[in-house]
């Protein structure tokens, strides 16, 4: 089975299991986990912030940055098909009780004026715009990349107005090996920044948050409250430091595949999908015949041996990922090929 769904599917590698294993640990609510804190300091300097702090998933790194530069009642601008309105079970209005304000875009890129637009006026009729969220890459917008100049540009427009910035970087390794920009180059734009070992760089569990250090100190509090203490979690970090260790640079070998994807489905009559916008390892495409549902599509394309997920009526996402080769992509095209050009 060739797994596309995701990049979440990867399983840690032989010698990631083996620096699990040989992880020394300790307490980690205590702060004693020697490999939680070294995890920590490399995530820091990686993304030049003061601190970082490892806590369970994406998710949850997203909700943590929401909740501790927020209050109940405020407003928090995001794009609206970013992974915090669409994926995160309403937990942002459900565990810090605000209010989301979507802003729509093509492909998940918000530009300034939309943002500056949306900010509301401090009167005492408006909700106060408290946070200002951005997704690098951006999921849904099909792996898009945010480009530096436009971040750079939403940036002066919250600086004006005395606004925060979260990054939801759960990708951000891919738009960093995409376009060399450093990671700490888009992170000095965003007061927190967050970003997944369990996607693209192929961790069994786990994220980070980078900020300052009075707001990791108030995080950590919070990642208590949410359940996210954890103990001997050295053996997670010890994959993590084993993934920022050796599988950053070699997400470009996923972003050759996904473009050979989208080759190879570009030669599909049925197929409709924009070369262009396959800028990492997400490939975002449309069938356009009548040959059965969303749903049945999937199954077909399962038993002829491709996972793949539908995003919409007749819109679907292959991931590249680690676990996948380029000859498991060439035989994931022509299985595309025939299961999609049967009707
Ligand atoms: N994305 C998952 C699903 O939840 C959709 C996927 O398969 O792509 N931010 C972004 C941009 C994400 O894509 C995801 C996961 C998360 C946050 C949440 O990460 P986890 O699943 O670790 O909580």
């Amino acid at each position: 089975m060739i797994d596309l769904r995701s990049d979440t599917v990867t399983k840690p590698s032989p010698a990631m299991r083996e620096a699990m294993a040989r992880a020394s640990v300790g307490d980690d609510v205590y702060g004693e986990d020697p490999t939680v804190n070294r995890l920590q300091e490399m995530a820091a300097a990686l993304l030049g912030k003061a601190a970082a702090l490892f806590v369970p998933s994406g998710i949850m790194a997203n909700q943590l940055s929401i909740r501790v530069q927020t209050q109940p009642g405020d407003e928090v601008i995001v794009e609206s098909r970013s992974h915090i309105v669409r994926y995160e079970h309403g937990a942002a209005a459900a565990l810090a009780g605000v209010q989301l304000h979507w802003v729509n875009s093509a492909r998940g890129i918000l530009e300034p004026e939309q943002v500056e637009a949306a900010i509301r006026p401090k009167d005492p009729y408006n909700p106060t715009t408290k946070l200002i969220c951005l997704e690098n890459t951006h999921n849904s917008g099909g792996g898009s990349i945010y480009p530096l100049s436009t971040i750079e540009q939403i940036r002066a427009v919250a600086l004006a107005r005395g606004i925060p910035m979260h990054l939801d970087g759960a990708r951000l390794f891919n738009a960093v090996v995409a376009t060399g920009v450093s990671a700490a180059d888009y992170a000095r734009h965003f007061e927190t920044v967050s970003f997944c070992l369990s996607k693209g760089l192929g961790a069994p569990v786990g994220s980070l948050i980078a900020a300052d250090e009075p707001s990791i100190q108030k995080l950590r509090r919070f990642r208590r409250m949410y359940g996210g203490g954890m103990r001997q979690a050295g053996i997670l970090a010890a994959a993590g430091i084993y993934a920022l260790e050796h599988n950053i640079s070699r997400l470009k070998e996923d972003h050759e595949n996904a473009r050979r994807l989208a080759r190879a489905l570009q030669k599909i009559p049925t197929v409709s999908i924009d070369l262009d916008q396959v800028e990492t390892n997400i490939v975002v495409f449309d069938v356009v015949s009548a040959r059965g549902s969303a749903s049945e599509i999937v199954a077909d394309l399962k038993r002829a041996g491709v996972l793949i997920n539908a995003v919409g009526v007749n819109t679907f996402r292959a991931v590249t990922h680690l676990d996948v080769s380029s000859q498991d992509i060439e035989e994931a095209g022509r299985i595309f090929a025939t299961v999609l050009s049967e009707k």
